[in-house]
């Protein structure tokens, strides 16, 4: 890796002078308490979703939850008003970003405040969707697509692009040679995709150039995995019980920090999200909101929710976040395919070869896998696939240490589910699949199918 991606990394990832680096989370993980990582117990707790199909219930009762709690003696903390400078400063950089979309639909969302909430945590994956702005009764909510593009774009090639509505975080995104992108760097997203070149899980991840330095900015080089679809669909579906690292919650309970923003985002939701206390102070930590989020979607009652949609016709939804039990996610991928039922076999397939490499992969073992997605991608040839893409936030483990991946997260343990995600994701599909009729179509998508995972979205 050429030495300034390295040096830079570091600053544009907010690591130096932090003290927080590798050696830097090992130690605070050692300073969590930490039961047994692996131990028999855990493997006898763990219910797998039985081949019946039903999905098994993860056990959530344990989770630790981070608010920002009154100090001994009962009265609430006060917020710091460096913590308050963080929300202000926070808050006027993303009402910053959302002035900066353009026509390419770039902007500079960008987070400092908890660990990894910087660019490495922003890592995203080939495609990812994030809510913009609501914007009025009809045509709302409008989403930006975060997708890496083939660049430069002439018009043909823009009209033909036309669904996409370009790069998320600033300068996250650049062009490259054909059927490649440059995504920003991340320190530990790339050393994820240097180990995988050895491992099982290859064909499953994007292709990995190395770096690439750029205008001063360094970048990891990748295929576009969108490059050999025609008009594709696709859905970001993000794996796991939990969403963040167990870091993040210690760092929140070290030195809770008051996010404006998500509490906002939070009361867009459910105005009965927030407790009194969260109402009072308008700011929530980024654990907390997270935790939320898990529990308002499918991530605790599935082990993965959908993420977002962008279907060949241009469409884009990510208004997922109430898109919690089994039938709500049917509907979804019903409306995903249109009806194809061929398109979930071939995902099936697709999954089951995933889920043995998966059982193979040396990397799984020995990493706490959060924040990752499955990418599934599909046109009108019937041609389909699935990736596992965003290592961002993808973590190894102490040497010696290797993880189930289908056991419940307790703190410490380092569990994320993802195991367990998958074998409710292949259920879901299943069950999309026993609607088949003889004429190949899995019940018709109609409107009323539609709508009701609109009403079940935020
Ligand atoms: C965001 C989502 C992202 C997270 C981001 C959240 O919430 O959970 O995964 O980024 O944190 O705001 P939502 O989906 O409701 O918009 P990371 O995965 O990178 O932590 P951020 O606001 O700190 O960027």
């Amino acid at each position: 890796m050429p030495k300034e991606c390295r040096r830079k990394s570091s600053k544009d990832l907010g690591l130096l002078g932090t003290g927080i680096n590798e050696r830097g989370r090992s130690e605070r993980r050692a300073a969590a308490k930490s039961p047994p990582i692996s131990d028999e117990r855990s493997w006898k707790a763990a219910e797998v979703a039985p081949s019946s199909g039903a999905p098994a219930v993860m056990d959530a009762h344990q989770v630790p939850q981070v608010t920002i709690t009154p100090e001994e003696g009962g009265s609430s903390r006060e917020i710091q008003q460096e913590d308050w400078d963080d929300v202000v400063d926070c808050t006027l950089r993303r009402k910053l970003s959302s002035s900066s979309i353009s026509s390419t639909g770039s902007s500079a969302v960008e987070s400092e405040d908890d660990l990894l909430s910087d660019n490495e945590s922003k890592s995203k994956g080939i495609v990812t969707l994030e809510h913009l702005v609501d914007s009025g009764e009809q045509n709302k909510p409008w989403w930006k697509l975060k997708t890496y593009v083939r660049w430069p774009l002439n018009a043909t090639q823009r009209k033909k692009l036309s669904w996409v509505q370009l790069a998320g975080h600033k300068g996250n995104f650049k062009a490259a040679d054909e059927g490649t992108i440059l995504k920003k760097f991340s320190e530990n997203e790339m050393e994820c995709f240097e180990k995988l070149k050895d491992d099982t899980l290859l064909p499953f991840v994007p292709a990995y150039h190395g770096t690439v330095e750029k205008d001063g900015e360094c970048f990891l080089h990748m295929t576009d995995l969108l490059a050999n679809f025609s008009h594709p669909n696709v859905m970001d579906c993000k794996m796991g019980v939990r969403t963040y690292l167990e870091e993040e919650l210690v760092r929140a309970r070290e030195r809770p920090k008051p996010r404006e923003d998500l509490y906002r985002k939070m009361v867009e939701v459910d105005s009965n999200g927030p407790t009194p206390q969260e109402h009072s102070q308008r700011a929530v930590t980024k654990p907390r909101y997270m935790q939320w989020r898990e529990t308002l979607s499918s991530t605790n009652t599935l082990g993965f929710r959908i993420e977002g949609i962008k279907k060949h016709d241009g469409t884009c939804r990510t208004d997922f976040k109430k898109t919690r039990s089994k039938q709500d996610v049917i509907q979804v991928f019903k409306d995903f395919v249109g009806g194809n039922v061929n398109l979930i076999k071939s995902y099936l397939s697709k999954l089951t070869e995933i889920r043995q490499s998966l059982n193979k992969s040396h990397f799984f073992r020995r990493h706490e896998v959060i924040g990752s997605s499955l990418l599934f991608i599909h046109d009108h040839t019937g041609k389909a696939q699935v990736w596992i893409i965003d290592f961002g936030k993808t973590t190894a483990l102490p040497d010696g240490q290797i993880l189930k991946h289908d056991v419940p997260w307790q703190e410490g343990n380092r569990e994320d589910g993802y195991l367990w995600g998958l074998e409710n994701l292949v259920h879901t599909l299943e069950s999309v699949s026993n609607e088949d009729t003889n004429d190949g179509t899995c019940c018709s998508v109609t409107k009323e199918n539609s709508q009701t995972t609109e009403t079940h979205g935020q």
